[in-house]
C-alpha cells in the first residue's frame, strides 16, 4: 500500500536509488523509490563491471555485500596492450588497494533482495514521473500507475533516474551549468559464457581501435571493441566481434581466447558530462543523474555510489542531528570528487582510443605517452591511484604534500 508522505522520495531504482534507500532505512529514515521501468528491465540492463574498494566497503556498511565478497573477484592488478605486448600495472602493489570484480547486475540484485526483505517500497513501472515543489519546504512527486495519478509528499526529492531522467530536466535551465564533451566514437559490448583470456582486464590500444577484455566471473567474459557512432548492433555478427577483437589483441591473448555465443550485445555512446550543481533546493541529484564518464576508467558505478554515500550522511546528519551542514556542502563535496573521475576517465580514453581527427602525430604522441606511462613508476603510480578510487577527502588522505 502506498503511503501518501514519506521524509525522502527517490526518483530511479538503479543503484543509486536503491542503495540510498538501503543505506537511508538503515538509519531508520523512510523513503519511497519511483522507478519508470519494471525490475526485469533494471536488471535486463549490462553495465558496469568493476567496484572500488570504498564501494565494496560501502556495499558491506549498507549490508548487502555478503555474495559481492563470496562472488566477487579480487584484482591486483590490469595490462595494458599496445604495441603486440603486454603490460602490466601493479594497482595493488603501488596503491596498496585492488578492486572487486563484480557486475552491476549483481549489485542491483542484491539491493533490490534487501529492499524486498524489509518491505522498502518501490513503485515500479510509474509513468510520468514528476518532482514539485522542491524550491519549497514542501516538495512532492506525483506519476502516473494503474490509470491512476499518484501524489506522494516528502521532506527531500533524490534524483536517482540517470542521464535521461526528468530530476535534472526539471531544474530551471537557468539554475544549472552543464559541461559536455561527446566522444567520435561508441563501444560495442559482447556477454558470453566463455572463460576470460587472461586472470585481470586488458585495455588495448590497437590503430584499428581500443578493445577491452574484461569479466563478470570465471566462466563469463565481457569484451568490448570501440565502434563507429554509425554502427548498429545488428550489423554486427558474433563473428564480426570475435574476428575483430581478435585483431585489436597481442598474439599471445589472440591466440588463446575463448569464443562462443553472444548472450548480450549492445552499443553505447561515450560522452564525459557533469550538471552544476547538484543540489535545488530540496532536490539533490546523484549519479548519473548529474554525470556521466566515459566507461574507459570504470568510473561510473563507483561515481554513482560515491555521490549516495556523500548523500546518505547529509540526510542523516539533517533527520537525526537537525544539521543542513551535509546538505548544504553536498554539491561541492561530490563535484570535487566527480571532477577528478570525469579527467580520468577522458585521459585514459584519450590514451586508448583511435581519434579520427588527430591523425599519425596523434598515435605517436598516443604511444610515446604509454611507454612513459609503463616505464616510470611515477606515472604508474598516479595512474594506479586514479583507477583503484580517490580516498574521500572526508578521510584523512595522507597526501605527501599536505
Ligand atoms: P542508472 O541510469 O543506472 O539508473 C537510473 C534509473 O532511473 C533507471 O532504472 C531508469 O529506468 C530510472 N529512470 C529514468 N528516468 C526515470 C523517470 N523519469 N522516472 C522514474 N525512473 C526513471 N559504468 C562503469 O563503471 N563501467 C561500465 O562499463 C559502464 N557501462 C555502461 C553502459 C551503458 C549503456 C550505460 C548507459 C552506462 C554504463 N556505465 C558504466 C555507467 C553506469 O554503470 C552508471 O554509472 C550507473 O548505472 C549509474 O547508476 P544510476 O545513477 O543509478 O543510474
Ligand atoms: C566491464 O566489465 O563492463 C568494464 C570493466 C572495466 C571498464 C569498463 C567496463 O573500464
Amino acid at each position: 500500500m502506498l503511503p501518501k508522505r514519506t521524509q525522502v522520495a527517490i526518483i530511479g531504482a538503479g543503484p543509486s536509488g536503491l542503495l540510498l534507500g538501503q543505506l537511508l532505512h538503515n538509519a531508520g529514515i523512510d523513503n519511497v523509490i519511483v522507478e519508470r521501468r519494471s525490475g526485469d528491465y533494471v536488471l535486463s540492463r549490462i553495465r558496469a563491471g568493476v567496484l572500488e574498494q570504498t564501494t565494496a566497503d560501502l556495499l558491506d556498511e549498507a549490508g548487502v555485500g555478503t555474495r559481492m565478497r563470496r562472488e566477487g573477484l579480487l584484482h591486483d592488478g590490469i595490462e595494458l596492450a599496445f604495441g603486440g605486448a603486454r603490460h602490466r600495472i601493479d594497482l595493488c602493489g603501488l596503491t596498496g588497494k585492488h578492486v572487486v570484480i563484480y557486475g552491476q547486475t549483481e549489485v542491483t540484485h542484491d539491493l533490490m533482495d534487501a529492499r524486498r526483505a524489509f518491505g522498502g517500497i518501490t513503485a515500479y513501472e510509474a509513468a510520468d514521473v514528476q518532482p514539485h515543489g522542491f524550491d519549497t519546504a514542501t516538495p512532492s512527486i506525483t506519476w502516473r500507475q494503474e490509470g491512476h495519478t499518484r501524489t506522494l509528499a516528502c521532506e527531500f526529492i533524490a534524483g536517482c533516474d540517470g542521464y535521461h531522467g526528468v530530476s535534472r530536466a526539471s531544474i530551471p535551465a537557468s539554475s544549472i551549468t552543464s559541461y559536455e564533451r561527446e566522444y567520435p566514437f561508441g563501444w560495442l559490448g559482447i556477454l558470453a559464457d566463455t572463460p576470460p583470456v587472461s586472470h585481470e582486464l586488458i585495455y588495448s590500444n590497437h590503430e584499428r581501435g581500443f578493445a577491452l577484455c574484461s569479466m563478470r566471473s570465471p566462466t563469463r567474459t565481457r569484451y568490448y571493441v570501440q565502434c563507429s557512432l554509425e554502427d548498429r548492433v545488428e550489423q554486427w555478427s558474433d563473428e564480426a566481434f570475435w574476428d575483430e577483437l581478435r585483431r585489436r589483441l597481442d598474439p599471445e591473448a589472440a591466440e588463446s581466447i575463448v569464443i562462443g555465443p553472444s548472450i548480450e550485445k549492445s552499443i553505447a555512446p561515450l560522452r564525459s558530462f557533469v550538471g552544476e550543481p547538484m543540489r535545488f533546493g530540496r532536490l539533490l541529484l546523484a549519479g548519473d543523474a548529474a554525470h556521466i564518464v566515459p566507461p574507459t576508467g570504470a568510473k561510473g558505478l563507483n561515481l554513482a555510489a560515491s555521490d549516495v554515500r556523500f548523500l546518505a550522511r547529509a540526510l542523516i546528519e539533517h533527520f537525526m542531528d537537525r544539521s543542513d551542514a551535509g546538505i548544504d556542502g553536498y554539491s561541492d563535496t561530490c563535484l570535487r570528487r566527480v571532477w577528478k573521475a570525469e579527467r580520468f576517465s577522458w585521459w585514459f580514453t584519450s590514451l586508448t582510443h583511435r581519434f579520427p581527427d588527430t591523425g599519425a602525430i596523434g598515435r605517436k604522441l598516443q604511444r610515446a605517452e604509454l611507454d612513459y606511462l609503463v616505464g616510470s613508476k611515477a606515472a604508474s603510480t598516479a595512474m594506479a591511484e586514479n583507477y583503484v578510487g580517490l580516498p574521500f577527502e572526508d578521510t584523512t588522505y595522507n597526501s605527501p604534500f599536505a
